[in-house]
C-alpha cells in the first residue's frame, strides 16, 4: 500500500512533509558531488536555506564543531555571502532545485531585517521566508526571539512587507516557547519551526579550555530530541498556524512522533551530516509506518493537519 503525503503548507504546495532544518544540508555543494542525481531525487519538498545576514560574514573562529553523545555542538557563526551575495550567486542556483525555496534570514535590529525581508521577497523564486530569531551563537545583546514583545513587535515591522509566508524559526532556550509562538501568530507568522539548537558548552580534555573556538555553541541531534518534542507538543497546542517540528530526528519513526505531536511538517537537521540522504530515507521510513499502522492513520487520532 503507498500512502500520498501530498501537503499544502502556509499555501505552498509540497510532495511530501520532509524538509530540511536551515544550515544542515548545502544543497549546492551536494549538487556539486553527487551530480544531476540529486535534482533527480531530491531528498526534500522543500529546501530551506542557511541563514543569510545583511553584510557578509565570516563565522566564528574554530573549532566550530565538537561531537557530544547522541549529538554535537556547533558554534558556526553564520558564515554567509550578505544578501548580495545570497541574490547574486546563491539563489540563482538553489532557484535550479525541483522544490520549493525557503530563505533563513537573521539580522540584529527589524530595519535589518526589513531589508532582508524585502530583498528576498520580490525574487519570484522564493516561496517563503524563515526568520531566524534563535541563533545561539551571535552575541548581539538581544536574541529577539527570547522575548514574546519582541517577537511580536518584529512580526509587526515585517509582516507589511509581503505576502509570502512568515516562518519564524523559534528558540528552546526559554522557559515558555509557547508564549513566543503566540505572540508571533497574534502578530501575523504564518507558521512556526522549532526548535533551533539548546545552547552548550564543551571542555576539551587535553587543554580543559573550551572545546568550541567561541567558547559555547548550540547542541543538536537525538540528544535533544525529546525536548524538541515537548515543545512542538506545547506549541502546537498553543497556536492555530502550523508547526514545523525538528530536533534529532533521524528516521520515519521519529517524524511520526512529530506528527502525531501536532507538527504539519518535519525537518531533518543534523542527521544530514551524517547520511547525506536522511531526508529520503525519513520519508520511505514514514510512509511505510503509515500504510503499515492498524487502525489506520486516521483512526489514531494523530494531528494529521497535512492530510
Ligand atoms: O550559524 C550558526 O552558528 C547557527 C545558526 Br545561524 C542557528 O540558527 N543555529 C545554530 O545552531 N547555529
Amino acid at each position: 500500500m503507498s500512502v500520498d503525503l501530498a501537503t499544502t503548507f502556509c499555501g505552498i504546495a509540497l510532495e511530501h512533509p520532509v524538509i530540511n532544518a536551515s544550515g544542515t544540508f548545502d544543497a549546492i555543494a551536494a549538487r556539486r558531488a553527487f551530480g544531476e542525481a540529486l535534482v533527480q531525487s531530491f531528498p526534500f519538498s522543500a529546501f530551506v536555506s542557511k541563514t543569510i545576514t545583511p553584510e557578509p560574514r565570516a563565522g566564528n573562529p574554530p573549532p566550530r564543531l565538537w561531537e557530544t553523545p547522541a549529538g554535537m555542538i556547533n558554534s558556526i557563526g553564520l558564515p554567509n555571502k550578505g544578501l548580495a551575495g545570497f541574490l547574486e550567486h546563491d539563489l540563482p542556483q538553489l532557484a535550479e532545485l525541483p522544490v520549493p525555496l525557503v530563505v533563513s534570514v537573521m539580522a540584529t535590529s527589524a530595519e535589518e531585517f526589513s531589508q532582508l525581508v524585502s530583498g528576498v521577497t520580490e525574487r519570484d523564486e522564493v516561496a517563503a521566508v524563515e526568520l531566524n530569531v534563535s541563533c545561539p551563537n551571535v552575541h548581539s545583546g538581544l536574541i529577539v526571539g527570547e522575548q514574546p514583545v519582541e517577537t511580536a513587535r518584529l512580526l509587526e515591522a515585517l509582516r507589511p512587507l509581503t505576502a509570502k509566508p512568515l516562518i519564524v524559526k523559534l528558540t528552546p532556550n526559554v522557559a515558555e516557547p509557547a508564549a513566543v509562538a503566540v505572540a508571533a501568530e497574534g502578530a501575523g507568522a504564518d507558521a512556526v519551526s522549532l526548535i533551533n539548537t539548546l545552547k552548550a558548552s564543551a571542555v576539551d580534555p587535553a587543554t580543559l579550555e573550551p572545546s568550541l573556538g567561541a567558547g559555547r555553541g548550540g547542541l543538536s541531534g537525538p540528544a535533544i530530541r525529546a525536548v524538541a518534542l515537548e515543545q512542538v507538543r506545547v506549541v502546537s497546542d498553543a497556536v492555530a498556524i502550523p508547526v514545523v517540528g525538528m530536533g534529532g530526528v533521524t528516521s520515519g519513526v521519529d517524524a511520526l512522533d512529530f506528527i502525531a505531536a501536532g507538527a504539519s511538517l518535519v525537518a531533518v537537521g543534523t542527521e544530514n551530516f551524517r547520511d547525506p540522504a536522511a531526508g529520503t530515507r525519513v520519508l520511505s521510513e514514514l510512509c511505510e509506518r503509515l500504510a503499515a499502522a492498524r487502525p489506520s492513520p486516521a483512526d489514531l487520532n494523530l494531528n494529521l493537519r497535512y492530510r
